[in-house]
C-alpha cells in the first residue's frame, strides 16, 4: 500500500524510544499549562471545545527539532520529495460524543496536492479519536468529494480507520476525503500535526 496510491499511509516510530517518551513528557506538561486558558476561552465562546492547539511558534520542544529535521525524508522514502515544513501544531482532542471534524478534504476544489503528518503522541484506541480516511478518493472526482462532506463518519463505506500506539505516524494526502472518529474514552488524544508544503520545480 502506498501513499501516492491510497493516499494514505501508516508508519510505526522511526526513532528512538526515548524521543517518544521525552516528546510525550514536554506535551503533557505543555497540556496542564493550557488547560485555564482553554475552559476560561470556552466559557467566554472563544475557543471551541472540541480540540485545541498549540502553534509551532509558541512550542518550545528540542525533542521536536529531530521530528521536524526527519519528517521530509519520511515523505521522500514514500515518493514525495522537495517538501517543507509549512505548519506544525500539537493538538488535543479531549473525549466528545461526537466527532471534532466531519469528512472533508483541505483543500476542496483546488488542484493542489499537500501532505500532512500526524504523529500520535497518546495512545489512540478505537473509538479514541482515531484519523480515518477513505483510500484513493485522493484521486477522484469533486462530485464524489462533495457527497462527503459534512456527513456523519460512522455512515460511510470503504473507509479505514487508524487507532495505533502512541508513536504511529500516518502521511496523508489532503486532497483524499478524510475525518476524525469521536472520542468515546475518558482521555484526551494528543497529537502533532505537521503540514508541508510542495516545492514546484
Ligand atoms: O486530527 C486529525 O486526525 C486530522 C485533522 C485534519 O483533518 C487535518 O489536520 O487536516
Ligand atoms: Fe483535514
Amino acid at each position: 500500500m502506498s501513499l501516492l496510491e491510497e493516499g494514505v499511509v501508516r508508519l510505526s516510530w522511526p526513532f528512538e524510544a526515548s524521543l517518544l517518551s521525552r516528546l510525550q513528557k514536554k506535551s503533557h506538561s505543555y497540556l496542564a499549562s493550557i488547560k485555564k486558558k482553554w475552559m476560561l476561552g470556552i466559557e467566554l465562546g472563544t475557543h471551541t471545545a472540541t480540540y485545541f492547539d498549540l502553534e509551532g511558534s509558541e512550542l518550545k520542544i528540542e525533542s521536536l527539532q529531530s521530528i521536524l529535521a526527519a519528517a521530509p525524508s519520511l515523505l521522500a522514502e514514500h515518493g514525495v520529495s522537495s517538501t517543507w515544513i509549512d505548519d506544525y501544531r500539537l493538538r488535543v482532542t479531549p473525549p466528545y460524543p461526537i466527532p471534532y471534524v466531519p469528512w472533508h478534504c483541505d483543500n476542496f476544489g483546488k488542484p493542489c496536492e499537500q501532505f500532512k503528518m500526524i504523529v500520535y503522541l497518546s495512545e489512540v484506541v478505537a473509538d479514541g479519536g482515531e484519523f480515518c480516511y477513505v483510500p484513493r478518493s485522493n484521486c477522484v472526482s469533486e462530485d464524489y468529494l462533495e457527497s462527503y462532506s459534512g456527513s456523519e463518519i460512522s455512515r460511510r463505506m470503504g473507509y479505514r480507520r487508524y487507532p495505533g500506539e502512541a508513536g504511529t505516524i500516518l502521511l496523508f494526502d489532503t486532497r483524499g476525503v478524510h475525518g476524525v472518529i469521536k472520542n468515546t474514552t475518558k482521555l484526551p488524544r494528543i497529537a502533532l500535526i505537521i503540514s508541508f508544503g510542495i516545492c514546484s520545480e
